[in-house]
């Protein structure tokens, strides 16, 4: 390995995902908002770089990172019956769906292919930090297991402001940091995109 090269975080995948027929929804806390702000920002511009078309992402906010896995779970079942109320309707109709028909997964009443559920949390001089982030946590986790769709981890937990305006790329020193908000709109695209082909049985 040579001496300067990077450890630690993420390797781009060597593939190109292409987000232009998913959907994605945005679920953000709004305590500590400057910073929120940015991580949300960094996302979307993410997303459409990789080519999720504006009218397919949906950004939603509540009060603070506990209201999160509520908020996703709501978001994720709620696209899922408009989705199929949307199909019935075509079905209904026409008789059934024809080529030239616009399919229901692909359009913006589609069901969502990736949530990223975005907070901040920074300690204080209580155990209320400890206690919201375990719960959030494994809150978010059992809903993606739960629910089959991919969320995307985009809380930060930090320690310091300072550190959780760097990890926005907005930190105070003449480094900013790096935006993990751009991490979350990859890793929301690539998930999604994996997700749609692994659950048709395809994994090459
Ligand atoms: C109450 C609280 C505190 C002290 N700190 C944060 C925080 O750093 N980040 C965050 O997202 N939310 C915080 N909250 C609010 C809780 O997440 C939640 O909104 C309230 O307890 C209401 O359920």
């Amino acid at each position: 390995m040579a001496e300067d090269a990077t450890v630690k975080g993420i390797q781009p995948s060597a593939e190109n995902f292409d987000g232009s027929k998913l959907r994605v929804a945005i679920v953000h806390a709004r305590w500590n908002k400057v910073i929120i702000d940015a991580l949300v920002k960094g996302a979307i511009d993410t997303l459409k770089e990789r080519g999720v078309q504006d009218q397919s992402i949906t950004v939603v906010e509540v009060p603070g990172s506990f209201e999160l896995p509520f908020a996703v779970k709501t978001v994720i079942q709620g696209s899922k019956s408009r989705a199929s109320s949307t199909a019935a309707d075509l079905l209904g109709a026409t008789g059934l769906l024809d080529s030239n028909m616009e399919d229901p997964a692909t359009t913006s009443n589609g069901p969502f292919d990736a949530v990223i559920a975005i907070g901040v949390l920074i300690k204080g001089s209580t155990m209320h930090f400890e206690y919201i982030c375990d719960a959030v946590s494994h809150g978010l986790m059992r809903i993606q297991l739960e629910t089959g769709i991919p969320v995307i981890f985009g809380v930060l937990t930090a320690l310091t402001e300072d550190q959780a305006l760097e990890r926005a790329g907005i930190g105070r020193k003449e480094s900013k940091g790096h935006n993990h908000g751009v991490d979350w709109g990859h890793a929301a695209v690539e998930m999604a995109s994996k997700a749609r082909e692994w659950s048709t049985g395809n994994f090459s």
